[in-house]
């Protein structure tokens, strides 16, 4: 062995031995009075510990970043703290407030990591949408191109849809930064993965276009292999499930011989040297590490399948049931005399003139990066000064604000980008996309340029501003949430706006949540909504999306109803991206065309402008009875019309109705959280004084194109009678009005419960 080869040896057992460590000291070390368990992963991070190793100390540049499957955090803190970026006071701190993060966490984390991961299958793709978001940015601004993509992937994390949906979209075939290098140990959770996955998923792979390589076999068995009769061993290995292969593992060393049976090539070796060949895995062998990396392509993404044995090096190694285990305290000592470690000093890194300091130390020299310039995201306009009359929906509102942009700001227009999984036409971005075209990695050509019968012209360059992927939400929120973290990778702050149809939001909720929860900042827009799109029927209807908009962290909810409202929204939206307290904007928009007259904006400036701060406060008086309300209707977007309607009815009965419109229920409820002062997260455009201003104290009726729960709250901003109307079951197809009807949302449902809640509050 070359010296730099002992010595990255040298770093590979430390790496262990600290990794180990971590999660002893948090789970057996601290005080722990609560009986909750504490845990960590041991035998996860070990399986890992020679791939990071090869990749960290070899084979990594500072322009490449790195995704670590979630229960290797340990392993990443490690190489941190040799490579001198993490203080040892945090290494005994793994799952403490304050601390290291159970799962590599670009927010919190001190020694802060390329990605976040935890949710298996969305940290894994989030590098390819982060070579997406690069290649964009680098296109559009001073940015350096280039830098590879790194995901370090546990191999049931390929159970996940997320991972094929990602892998089979056109655009991903040709990135050639990417790089997943999967930790093949054959072991998920709760089991061994069945049978034999690998040749199916490198053929998955291979279909999409990607080089697939395998790192199988350490150098050791290879010589055996190469033995007379080493085939037989080959062959045996190969042919062996899952299964098997582990059992073997966990088999005693003297029984080897007997269950493996295949003769002549093992005579000459002890039983102990049978079981090391065994565990002698590509995954493992640092040297057969290093040469796979460097064969890998740089034309199309690669796939790099190291085998590897989870747990390796542990006493736990190959065991079925390892992936929560922890050393005790008997098994942490063994450890560390094995690795000639100290259990009650764990934390020593290298002596700097020996050779792995000096390795650790030009490691972390070469991976320096440049510091980044400050991301100044554009000044956003307040306004945009058009006048909307006649009639619009809150949809096609979206595509001419994005139009007008380009005119009115160009500096903004040039920072925006709008994805759409397939839905660009049907939610009424054309304009916009005919405006600044379609972005693709490589100039296309438009064999339909001459075609004068299209909506959209779908001229493709280095230079446009929207993304097409194909049918799948859960990508288009990947790459939203990379598009809206690269302003805090590279300084440049970019706009993401991603459109779905709102039913489909439910589809993608989990990774656009946890893209959030990572820091990426960007508009979803949800389009159309509810049971508006009557005759498109049940299969498209949301319902409980106002919930998720109100109840997701890190985002603002808006619901407009009228065009000039949902220019508001967007500028708001807008002008909350790519900033270090920044947070992303979910918009719930509809086709239904509305009278723009019904909004009765103000026509003097103070008017405008107080109408303006009202809707994004969350409401704002729409109709005032004199000279008191006998009940207020409190209703949301589409419904505006059905609302008004009911007053004018209430009224010729006899029954004066204020109507509030509510614009964003997610700020009314965060205002209400902070009258009582028990608001946590953002206070931005939190305005307490909306109620006194908008709500007069009278019985409520709440309506909304959504699960009638949402509005309940606001029965207690006056602490007053609440009816509220909503949808609370699947519906159909049909008109309109029709379909308002069937769910209790048509203008006679809202005159009854309004006139049900004044009956109730009358004297006896
Ligand atoms: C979306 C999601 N589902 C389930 C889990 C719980 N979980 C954590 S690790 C794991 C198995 C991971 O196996 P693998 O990816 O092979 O990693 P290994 O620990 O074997 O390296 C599961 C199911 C999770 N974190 N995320
Ligand atoms: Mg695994």
């Amino acid at each position: 062995m070359t010296e730099d080869e002992e010595a990255l040896r040298e770093v590979e057992r430390r790496v262990l031995w600290l990794a180990t460590s971590i999660v002893h000291a948090a789970n057996a070390r601290r005080p722990n009075d609560s009986g909750v368990k504490v845990g960590g992963h041991q035998a996860s991070s070990a399986s890992m510990v020679s791939i990071m190793t090869a990749l960290w100390f070899d084979a990594l540049t500072p322009a490449d970043r790195v995704s670590v499957k979630p229960h290797a955090s340990p392993v990443l803190h490690a190489i941190s703290f040799l490579l001198g970026r993490l203080d040892a006071s945090y290494l005994p701190r793994l799952r403490e407030l304050g601390g290291l993060q159970p799962y590599p966490s670009r927010t919190k984390d001190p020694d802060v990591p390329d990605y976040s991961t935890g949710s298996v299958g969305i940290g894994a793709t989030a590098p390819v949408w982060g070579a997406l978001a690069q290649r964009y940015v680098s296109a559009h601004f001073d940015v350096a191109a280039g830098g590879r993509q790194i995901s370090l992937v546990g191999d049931a994390e390929l159970d996940e849809g997320a991972i094929w949906e990602c892998v089979n979209d056109p655009m991903v075939q040709r990135l050639g930064e990417v790089l997943w290098v999967v930790d093949l140990n054959r072991q998920s959770l709760d089991r061994i993965v069945p049978d034999i996955q690998v040749a199916k998923w490198a053929g998955l792979f291979r279909a999409a276009g990607w080089q697939v390589l395998e790192v199988k076999y350490g150098r050791l068995l290879q010589s055996l292999f190469a033995r007379d009769g080493g085939e037989r061993l080959r062959d045996r290995i190969d042919e062996m499930g899952n299964e098997e292969f582990q059992w073997l593992l966990r088999s005693p060393a003297a029984e080897l011989r007997t269950r493996l049976d295949v003769g002549a090539v093992l005579a000459g070796l002890s039983d102990d040297d049978i079981a090391a060949a065994l565990r002698d895995l590509g995954g493992h062998d640092l040297v057969e590490l290093r040469r796979t990396f460097r064969e890998v392509d740089n034309d199309r993404p690669t796939v790099v399948f190291a085998y590897t044995i989870k747990g390796r090096g542990l006493p736990v190694e190959g065991h079925p049931a390892n992936h929560s285990a922890l050393l005790n305290e008997e098994q942490y000592a063994a450890l560390a005399q094995a690795l000639g470690q100290d259990g009650d000093d764990p934390w020593q890194a290298f002596d700097a003139d020996s050779p792995a300091g000096r390795l650790c130390r030009d490691t972390a020299a070469r991976l320096e990066r440049p510091a980044l310039p400050e991301a100044k995201p554009p000044d956003i306009p307040l306004e945009l000064g058009r006048t909307y009359r006649g009639v619009h929906s809150t949809q096609a509102t979206l595509g001419r604000v994005l139009t007008d942009l380009a005119r009115d700001a160009p500096d903004v227009a040039a920072r925006i980008v709008t994805v759409s999984p397939d839905v660009a036409s049907s939610t009424n971005t054309g304009g916009w996309i005919n405006k600044v075209g379609v972005w693709s990695p490589q100039d296309r050509h438009d064999w339909f340029a001459e075609d004068g019968d299209r909506l959209v012209r779908w001229r493709e360059t280095s230079t446009g501003q929207h993304i097409e992927l194909g049918i799948a939400e859960v990508n288009l929120v990947g790459l939203l949430g990379e598009l809206g973290a690269i302003w805090s990778r590279v300084g440049q702050p970019l706009l993401p706006i991603g459109t779905v149809y709102d039913p489909f939001v439910a589809r993608a909720l989990e990774p656009w949540v946890f893209g959030t929860y990572a820091g990426g900042q960007s508009i979803l827009v949800g389009t159309p909504s509810g049971v508006t799109l009557a005759p498109e029927g049940g299969a498209h209807q949301s319902i409980t999306t106002p919930s998720i908009g109100l109840e997701t962290p890190g985002t603002t909810c808006y619901e407009p109803a009228f065009a000039v409202e949902t220019e508001w929204c967007l500028l708001d939206a807008l002008s909350r991206l790519g900033r270090h307290d920044g947070e992303s904007a979910y918009l719930r928009l509809t086709t239904r065309p509305i009278d723009q007259s019904l909004a009765a904006l103000p026509d003097d400036a103070a008017g405008r402008a107080q109408r303006r701060k009202d809707v994004l406060a969350g409401a704002y008086r729409l109709r005032t009875a004199e000279p008191e309300p006998a009940v207020t209707i409190a209703v949301v977007g589409a419904l505006v019309p059905e609302a008004v309607a009911a007053a004018d009815e209430l009224a010729r009965l006899g029954v004066a109705a204020d109507v509030v419109v509510v614009t964003s229920y997610d700020r009314l409820w965060r205002a209400l959280q902070s009258r009582r002062g028990l608001l946590t997260g953002s206070t931005y455009g939190i305005d307490e004084s909306v109620f006194e201003r908008v709500f007069r104290a009278s019985p409520l009726v709440t309506v909304l194109d959504g699960h009638p729960h949402t509005l309940a709250f606001l029965g207690t901003v006056n602490a007053t009678a609440v009816s509220c109307l909503g949808v609370s079951m699947f519906g159909q197809g049909g008109g309109l009005q029709d379909v308002y009807r069937l769910h209790g949302l048509d203008t006679a449902s809202i005159v009854g419960a309004a006139l049900d809640l004044v009956d109730e509050s009358l004297p006896e």
